[in-house]
Parts: structure tokens; C-alpha cells; sequence
């Protein structure tokens, strides 16, 4: 570290305002601490890419990282929090309002980018030579606002103001080559620190710009207006995110995107072999390993064979023999409709030569499947090409070295169904992975509170780096400390009801149980189960006013796919049923609602703090693994959940006296559907009725949309889909028993802590850095390389 802050950063803020640093706007704080972070850390960068790029590197490939903010990440990993405060203290404003200026980094839809955030993190948490490649979006995930209870979505165009964080490399630019167009790929180098490591990581961001600065001949001529749009039509490729989570859009754009960035890194990446190792390109994966986080990256499979031929002159079947040992490929999802497939025409349109590889791909698996003896009829279903489409995830299957899942069950699922033909031929191939999320994020830097506590009780910071640790704890808490995990939860509850009045303008009482369900809304993660709990527990108390309920707050963020009406009919039903809620004049001193708008990264960060209860209820077999579970879990939040996913293992973990579990399993779904008739639940549960028939009977209002008359009929009758797929009324019943038992149990505060400190302490294996630490070992085969 050359300089203190406190020395540094005045001069950097003069520089990025103009101005004299007393004359700066909290925005300049912001942009000038982050300058000096920078600067910080610039030596340490750069030596650890010189040691990375001369030994065996990961290279982690994802269309999404959804990093959220990056300056209090980075001041807590370097240990500048108090430096960075008694710095801008000199400007007469408060650290927590300098933070406050920073945009969130939503580069990413949910679950999947956030996970690649966390890896990053752990990877340089751990000294791993790893570096992320993806696409510098103009516009992240839309920003939503609510007009009437409706979603409504608007442009999030992040780093208009300027971001200290991405650095542009000019001078690493490469091109990018489609039929119709030649692009320019400018990398933009994010910086990852890591937790008491010199080492710094990079996430490498590509942006795509017109190869000519000026098509002069167009300008100066009467086709000026043209060169205007096919500037735009470049520009275009790195313009926006697309909005959708585990569903699949076959948008030509969209392919752009995915070329632009797998061509882009992988030049670099063969251009930084031949560089330290020579021009034999067959050694390439024994110096590379590349990670396919889901199937967006696939087209680096064809790509890398078309660099190998037709760059650097290898045979078909040593660069496939190269190819086959460089990439791994994860599988996010068993959701049908998330599979991509493109049409041919479109790859035939776009990039010839790929679509020339891809058939080659196809004709050869066709022959070795064919010689395994496998059935034509198999052969034609698991074929990369069949009728007019590729097959992204059988191109991945063919050509990746490991297959992994995401949670023990997803990855038995895949085993058994999703994947299972590729499964009977290459088993070896196949590996659980169980995602995991970083403790200093979602811990050390999100709850203060408890990380004293933790550094208090275990003596020193070290569960910071090795979560594990915490394990050794669970029996240590005495009286004493279960009342101080309880005054802690109870301090982040009151900051968080005041965060709320001032974001959403709603009271609520932080003596209340704090009920929390965030992520994408999708109708297999069931919110609409947990609205129809809240309608039923209302009709009960105006039907019983004697009734004992604990006082309760449920608190929701989600976005929906802009296109995705049924998930979009969810939340203008849940806003009804705050609006109904929270204006009785009885029950909502009880009871209160809150859909926070425009959930991030950011806003998770105060919401999972305060959390009692961690909402995890889809249906069982759906949810890959889900990542909320385990921060709320390290936050001390109980579990209230489906054997679902990653939920399975905190049930592991924790035991069945410290989570709360309901409804039917995966196996035994099957069964339970070949007779099941929600009509007879809605007719014979008590409740149900009267909760479904409040969607129409004019109990909510849709502003005449028609949307709750088709949530009830998605439930209630059978179409071009069987009703109630997700099985909602089926676990209902279920559902209410666990969920009142739960609000029951809180009343015992102390016994309620020592759930919750379990939680916290068995929450290790879900640290992203054992995750990190399984990849690397088993699928990556790196090793640590710390600098200095
Ligand atoms: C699939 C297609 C497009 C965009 C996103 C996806 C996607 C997202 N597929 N799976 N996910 C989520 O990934 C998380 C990280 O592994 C999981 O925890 C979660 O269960 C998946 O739904």
C-alpha cells in the first residue's frame, strides 16, 4: 500500500470534481474514495495477473455476474473501513452516505450471475489463478417500480455517472467476426479483491464498438443516417441484459451476445498461451480449464475448434482431443422451458463457419454413438443438430469433461432424467457441485452485528476465511450469548423497519416476526402459496377476533420477467393483498405486508439481517439448489421449506429441530399427481374456498386486468396445461400447519435463538469458499497462487 486514505483520497477527489475537495457532492466522495481503492490496490493487481498467466488458469465464463456494489466490499476485504471513514470524515459527511451513492452492478438476472459473484470472490479469497469473462451491459436488470400494485420496468443505465471500477484496456482489444458485421471487443478489467490476500482477481467485461471510430465515406455522403444505425446496430450487442431467469428466448441478438463475448476471451486466451507457452497449441488444456456457467458460453465449444484449425492449424481430432479436455460445463436448471435451442438459420446467417463445426460435431457423434451400438432413436434425441435446431446443452454434455449440478439432488435429478442418456454413457463425467455463497458479502460486511458477536465468541476473525470453523461453536452458546444473538437480530430489525418507512413509507413493528421471501418470482418458486397463507390467516382473524396471533411482518422482492404475465399477475396479487391488509384498521395492528420494489443485491443486503423466517417453499424438485437459503441461514434466519434444492442439505446440517419442513417430497410427487384434483382441495380444505374466491369476488381488485381470474383458474382448471401444476392447493395444507407452528414457537425467545445459532454455526459447508476449494480440487485441478 503506498499512501493512507486519509492522504490520498482529497487529491483524487479534486481530480474526478474539479472542484476544491470541500466543494465536492457525496457523488464525488464516492467516485474519488473509489479512485484511491483503486490506486490501492494497482501494484497487487497487476502482479498477481503476471503470476497467473504464467502457470494453469480457470477461466470462469458467464453471461451473467451480478456483482451489486463493489467500494464497502473492497474496503472490508482490504481492511480500510475505519481508514476510509476517518477519510471522508474530512468532507463532512458519514462513510454509510459515501456508500449510498454507489449504483448496484446488476449484471445478472438472479441466482445464476450472483453465484458467479460469489465464486469470484472465493476465488480470490483463495489465491486461485481464476479470472471471470463476460459482457459490460450498458443497462443491467430493468428497475422496477410499481404503478398501482402493476410491475413496471424501466432502464437501469449504471454506469452513466461514471465507474471507478471497471478499468478499459484498449491496447487488449480484439475482433470479433460475424457474416454481416466486424466488431470491436474493448475489455473492461474489474478488480476482485479478496480477504486478507494481496492477491486481486479480474472479472473482464467485454463492451462491443464500431471497428471504425467513423465510416467517413457514409458520413460525407448522402448516407450519413446509415452509418448512424449500423454504428447503433454494434453498439447494440453490449446494450442490455435480457431480463428472463430460467426461461429461454431465441432472439438473434441474444446469440450475438453470447458469440461476442466466448470469441473475444477466447483469443485472449489462446493468444496468452502461445505468448508464455509457444505456437503448439496441443498443450492448451493442460495450461486451460474454462467453466460454462449454464449453457450461454456454449458456443466457446465450436469457437475454440474454429481458433485451433483454422488460426492455428491443428486436425479435427487433435483440437477436439484439446477441446474435449478444456471445458466443464454446469447445469443450473431442470425448468423445460429454460433449454436453449437456435435455429439453424439463424447460426447459418450469423457465422458460417461455426455452423460448419457444429454439423461436423454432429456427424461425428452421430458415427461414435452409432458405433457404441446406442439406439437410432436415442442417438437422434441426444444429436447436437436435430430438425432445425441446435441443442446448446447436448453440445455441452458431448464435449465437456465434468457435468455438475448444483445440489445433491438437482444433480441426482440430472443423473436420472434431465441428462440421463449422456449419464449411462460417460458417469465419470458427472459431479455434484453444491453452491455456496460468500460469507464476507452475505456475513462480515451485511451483518456487523453478528460478525462482533462471532469474532467475540470464536476469539478471533478466522470463521471470516474458514466458515468451518463456526462448527466448533454450536454447544458454546450460553444464556448469556443467546440473549446477545437476540439483541443483535433485534438492533438489524429495528434499522431495517426504519429503511423500510423511508424506501416503501410503511410502519412496522420490529417486535414482529420477520417473514421474508425474495428471489425471481417464477410460479414454481409458489409465492402465490405464501399469499394465499396471508389471505387464509386474515379471513381467520376477521372471523375469530379472539384468535392469539403473533404479530407478523411478510416481506417480499421479486421481479418478473417483463413478458412473464401469470408472475406478473402474482405481484399486483400481492400487493392487493397488502392493500386489504394493511388499511384494516384491526388486523393490521397485527399484520402488515411489505413488497419491497426494485429488489437487488443491495436491498438483500438490509433485508437478510433482520430476517426471522427464510421463506424456501417451491416445489419440490424444481429449484436447483436456490442461494437465499444459505445467507439467511448464516444470518440466523430458520428455514421454512420444501425438500427442495440446497434446502435438503441445510436440513442436513441443522436437524429437523432447528428448520422447519413441509409438503411433498420429489419422489413422491409423481405418485401424488396421477390423482390429484386441486377442485377437491378447494372444495374439502378448510379456508381455500373462501382464499380463491377472493381473487374474483371483488375481496382484490386487478383494475379490471383479469389477471387474479387466471391465477384462480391456473389453479382451478385444467387448459393447455394441467391446473396447478406447482401443486400450490396440494401443499397447502402442509404449508399453513408448519408455518403457524413456526409463528407459535417464536413466542419461546431463548429457545428460538439457540435454532437460530445453530443455523449460524453449521452454515460452513455453504460458504462459496467449499465450493470454490471442491471445484478447483476435482474439476479445475489449479492450485493457490498467492503473490508476494
Ligand atoms: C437459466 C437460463 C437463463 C437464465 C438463468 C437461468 C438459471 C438460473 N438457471 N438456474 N438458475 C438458478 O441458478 C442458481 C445458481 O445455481 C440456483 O441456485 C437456482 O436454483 C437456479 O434457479
Amino acid at each position: 500500500m503506498t499512501q493512507n486514505l486519509v492522504t490520498s483520497v482529497p487529491a483524487q477527489v479534486r481530480a474526478v470534481s474539479g472542484r476544491p475537495a470541500a466543494a465536492a457532492t457525496p457523488m464525488e466522495v464516492w467516485q474519488g474514495l473509489s479512485a484511491a481503492v483503486i490506486d490501492a490496490i494497482a501494484e497487487d493487481w497487476y502482479a498477481t495477473q503476471q503470476k497467473y498467466r504464467a502457470g494453469r488458469m480457470e477461466h470462469y465464463f458467464s453471461a451473467e455476474f451480478l456483482m451489486g456494489r463493489a467500494l464497502l466490499n473492497n474496503l472490508t476485504n482490504l481492511g480500510l473501513v475505519q481508514e476510509a471513514g476517518q477519510a471522508v470524515e474530512a468532507f463532512g459527511i458519514n462513510l454509510t452516505d459515501v456508500l449510498e451513492q454507489e449504483p448496484d452492478a446488476a449484471l445478472g438476472n438472479g441466482g445464476l450471475g450472483r453465484l458467479a459473484a460469489c465464486f469470484l470472490d472465493s476465488c480470490a479469497t483463495l489465491d486461485l489463478p481464476v479470472t471471470g469473462y463476460g459482457i459490460l451491459y450498458r443497462y443491467g436488470l430493468f428497475k422496477q417500480l410499481f404503478n398501482d400494485g402493476f410491475q413496471t420496468e424501466h432502464p437501469d443505465p449504471w454506469m452513466e455517472e461514471g465507474y471507478p471500477f471497471v478499468i478499459r484496456h484498449e491496447e487488449d482489444q480484439r475482433l470479433v467476426r460475424y457474416q454481416d458485421m466486424t466488431v470491436r471487443a474493448v475489455p473492461y478489467d474489474m478488480p476482485i479483491t479478496g480477504y486478507g490476500t494481496k492477491n486481486v482477481g479480474t472479472l473482464r467485461l467485454w463492451k462491443a464498438e464500431p471497428v471504425e471510430e467513423f465510416d467517413y465515406d457514409a458520413f460525407n455522403s448522402q448516407r450519413f443516417t446509415d452509418a448512424i444505425v449500423e454504428r447503433e446496430r454494434i453498439s447494440d450487442i453490449s446494450r442490455v441484459l435480457y431480463p428472463n431467469d430460467t426461461t429461454y428466448e431465441g432472439k438473434v441478438l441474444r446469440v450475438r451476445q453470447q458469440y461476442f463475448f466466448c470469441s473475444a476471451s477466447l483469443q485472449e486466451i489462446v493468444d496468452n498461451y502461445v505468448q508464455v507457452h509457444g505456437t503448439d497449441l496441443r498443450g492448451f488444456a493442460d495450461f486451460n480449464a474454462v467453466q460454462l456457467n449454464d449453457t450461454h458460453p456454449v458456443l466457446a465449444i465450436p469457437e475454440l475448434m474454429r481458433l485451433l484449425m483454422d488460426v492455428h492449424h491443428l486436425g479435427w481430432e487433435e483440437a477436439w482431443s484439446v477441446v474435449t479436455r478444456t471445458f466443464a460445463y454446469t447445469n443450473h436448471t431442470v425448468l423445460a422451458e429454460a433449454l436453449e435451442t437456435w435455429e439453424i438459420s439463424i447460426f447459418e446467417r450469423l457465422f458460417p463457419r461455426i455452423m460448419e463445426i457444429v454439423r461436423e460435431i454432429d456427424r461425428r457423434f452421430r458415427a461414435e454413438m452409432a458405433d457404441r451400438g446406442i439406439e437410432q432413436s436415442v442417438i437422434d434425441y441426444m444429436a447436437p443438430i436435430s430438425g432445425d435446431k441446435v441443442r446448446m446443452a447436448w453440445i455441452a454434455c458431448y464435449a465437456s469433461y465434468s457435468i455438475n449440478g448444483v445440489a445433491a439432488l438437482h444433480t441426482e435429478i440430472i443423473k436420472r432424467e434431465t441428462l440421463k442418456d449422456w449419464h449411462a454413457i460417460w458417469p465419470e463425467r458427472f459431479n455434484n457441485k453444491t453452491n455456496g455463497v460468500t460469507p464476507r458479502r452475505w456475513l462480515r460486511q451485511c451483518n456487523p452485528r453478528l460478525s462482533a458477536l462471532l469474532d467475540e465468541v470464536t476469539g478471533s476473525d478466522a470463521w471470516v476465511k474458514d466458515l468451518s470453523v463456526l462448527a466448533d461453536y454450536t454447544d458454546a452458546a450460553d444464556d448469556a450469548v443467546l440473549d446477545r444473538l437476540t439483541r443483535v437480530k433485534q438492533a438489524n430489525k429495528k434499522d431495517f423497519a426504519a429503511w423500510v418507512k423511508d424506501r416503501e413509507g410503511i410502519e412496522i413493528d420490529p417486535e414482529a416476526i420477520f417473514d421474508v421471501q425474495i428471489k425471481r418470482l417464477h410460479e414454481y418458486k409458489r409465492q402465490l402459496l405464501n399469499a394465499i397463507y396471508i389471505l387464509d390467516l386474515y379471513f381467520r382473524m376477521k372471523e375469530n377476533p379472539g384468535m392469539e396471533v403473533p404479530p407478523r411482518v411478510f416481506i417480499f422482492g421479486a421481479k418478473a420477467a417483463p413478458g412473464y404475465i401469470r408472475a406478473k399477475g402474482v405481484i399486483k396479487l400481492i400487493n392487493a393483498v397488502a392493500e386489504l391488509v394493511n388499511n384494516d384498521p384491526v388486523v393490521s395492528k397485527t399484520l402488515k405486508v411489505v413488497f419491497i420494489h426494485n429488489y437487488n443485491v443491495s436491498p438483500a443486503e438490509h433485508i437478510i439481517p433482520a430476517a426471522d423466517v427464510s421463506e424456501q417453499i417451491s416445489m419440490a424438485g424444481k429449484e436447483a439448489s436456490g442461494t437465499s437459503n444459505m445467507k439467511f441461514m448464516m444470518n440466523g434466519a430458520l428455514t421454512l421449506g420444501t425438500l427442495d434444492g440446497a434446502n435438503v442439505e441445510i436440513l442436513e446440517a441443522v436437524g429437523h429441530d432447528n428448520a422447519y419442513i413441509f409438503g411433498a417430497t420429489e419422489d413422491e410427487l409423481p405418485e401424488l399427481r396421477r390423482t390429484y384434483n386441486p377442485r377437491t382441495a378447494y372444495e374439502t380444505v378448510p379456508g381455500l374456498k373462501r382464499v380463491l374466491d377472493a381473487f374474483t369476488d371483488g375481496t382484490l381488485d386487478d383494475n379490471g386486468s383479469g389477471w387474479f381470474a387466471d391465477l384462480r383458474r391456473s389453479l382451478l382448471e385444467d387448459s393447455y396445461e394441467p391446473a396447478d401444476v406447482y401443486y400450490v392447493l396440494g401443499d397447502f395444507e402442509a404449508y399453513r400447519s408448519a408455518k403457524d407452528a413456526m409463528a407459535a414457537d417464536y413466542a419461546d425467545q431463548r429457545a428460538w435463538a439457540r435454532k437460530a445459532w445453530v443455523n449460524i454455526t453449521r452454515s460452513g459447508r455453504f460458504s462459496s469458499d467449499r465450493t470454490i476449494d471442491d471445484y478447483a480440487r476435482e474439476v479445475w485441478k489449479i492450485e493457490p497462487a498467492p503473490v508476494g
